[in-house]
């Protein structure tokens, strides 16, 4: 995603306490942030979503614009490691034996061609420990950091999530990765109606439309920021405390 050199300027703030021009608010809404308190979330940069053979591919959607935030997350990922945040990558994916995969789900994939569960190019589609349920490897954890594994598109859904969460005092979690209006946007509306302060880094996400991307930008932006706010990568790392 290609944002212009006038839009990143103006989302620029250096010393700021927040992100003076997050979208619709400066964000945080309190100015409250820090290593102590805030998680880098990495959702779903799987083979499966990101790499030629993976699921995405195979459904026949084009790759090039789940690869797009790769770059941008690479670089939030340096800044905030290096300041001592949080940082919790997920994966979608099922069981070998399916248990978890709902009957539905399943079928619905199987009807456009790339069934969950069934043999592809990466292995069998969204499986736990096949080569295409593993993080790309451009953004691979480091040890310590969190993964979670998750059987649907939201993170709190049958997962440690929110333990995880609690446990190291997180208030607000900055979201990237796939896709946007789908695995990001229901981990982000769960989080934001349990409380947390959420903000999405709009260069760091995307969707396997650019349309479906947008509109779920926009969703965001509405009610003064019903979900929370919107930023992009270098006015993050441009304020990071
Ligand atoms: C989808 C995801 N789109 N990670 N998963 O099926 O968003």
């Amino acid at each position: 995603m290609s944002l212009s050199d006038e839009r990143v300027e103006a989302a620029l703030v250096p010393g700021g306490t927040t992100i003076a021009n997050a979208d619709p608010y400066p964000w945080p809404f309190d100015g409250n942030w820090g290593a102590h308190n805030t998680a880098l979330v990495v959702i779903d940069m799987q083979v499966d979503f990101c790499a030629p053979g993976g699921y995405v591919d195979t459904m026949g959607y084009d790759i090039s614009l789940t690869r797009a935030p790769i770059a941008p997350i690479q670089r939030v990922l340096a800044a905030m490691r290096a300041r001592g945040y949080t940082i919790i990558h997920t994966r979608e994916g099922h069981k070998p034996d399916l248990s978890d995969l709902p009957a539905n789900k399943r079928w619905r994939s199987q009807r456009i061609g790339a069934g969950i569960g069934d043999q592809g190019p990466c292995g069998r589609i969204l499986v736990r420990g096949e080569p295409g349920w593993e993080i790309i490897p451009e953004l691979q954890p480091l040890p310590g950091e969190q993964i979670i594994d998750k059987p649907g598109k939201g993170t709190f859904i049958a997962t440690d999530f929110e333990l995880v969460l609690r446990m190291k005092h997180i208030r607000n979690i900055i979201f990237t990765g796939v896709t946007t209006d789908v695995c990001v946007h229901t981990t982000m509306r769960d989080a934001n109606d349990r409380g947390y302060e959420c903000l999405l880094l709009e260069d760091c996400c995307a969707a396997t439309k650019r349309s479906n991307h947008d509109a779920a930008i926009d969703m965001i932006k509405m009610q003064g920021g019903v979900f929370g706010a919107v930023s992009i990568s270098d006015a993050l790392i441009e304020v990071l405390p």
